[in-house]
């Protein structure tokens, strides 16, 4: 069965004012939309169709570059959408185990924040920065173009439990140049609870 465009788990305004309509509608409906349609077109009569997209991404450096940029765009494009939630309005922060280990990794919740914009920032050209466990302990990391930690090709390995899409097209419209500002808004909208459950079943 061919992969195909998850529906948004909000609406496309749900993220306003940290991240604008436009460029929801656009980053999901076409942006990702052009991930799955490409990654179907690059599996399709292959002994790769069929199989799941953990699989793919797993492998993806053996398999094709065509199914690394594409399987990996479908699955941090599903993941990125699944970590963010409309702005509840209060102080938007973890809590509980992943808190602590926040805390125990970091020294502090803006310490986390510091290093994790410093590698969306620093990443040249497009990709992803990453809060991943590793080895039972968190990590911050990020991956050119649409790699990811889960990727045999990853420098770093862990598995992804927040991640950041510094490609232009995740925030040009609204912050055009500027990827820090984003990356600045980016928590108002981070959806901890989600966040915390990844956390809990990836230790
Ligand atoms: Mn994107």
């Amino acid at each position: 069965m061919a992969f195909t465009l998850p529906h948004l788990p909000y609406a496309h305004d749900a993220l306003e004012p940290y991240i604008d309509t436009l460029t929801m509608q656009i980053h999901h409906g076409k942006h990702h939309q052009g991930y799955v349609d490409n990654l179907n077109k690059a599996i399709a009569g292959t002994p790769n169709e069929g199989k799941s997209l953990d699989d793919l991404v797993a492998h993806a450096g053996k398999i094709s570059v065509a199914v690394r940029n594409n399987g990996g765009g479908h699955w941090n494009h599903s993941f990125f959408w699944e970590s963010l939630a409309k702005h509840s309005g209060s102080h938007n922060a973890p809590s509980g185990k992943l808190s602590d280990a926040i805390n125990a990794a970091f020294g502090s919740f803006d310490s986390l924040k510091e290093k994790f914009n410093a590698a969306g920032a620093g990443r040249f050209g497009s990709g992803w920065a990453w809060l991943i466990v590793k080895d039972g302990k968190l990590e911050v990391t990020s991956t050119p173009n649409q790699d990811n930690p889960l990727m045999d090709v990853a420098e770093v390995k862990g598995i992804p439990i927040l991640g950041a899409d510094v490609w232009e097209h995740a925030y040009y419209l609204k912050y055009q140049n500027r990827r820090a500002e984003y990356l600045a808004a980016f928590w108002h909208v981070v959806n901890w609870k989600k966040i915390e459950e990844r956390f809990a079943s990836a230790k």
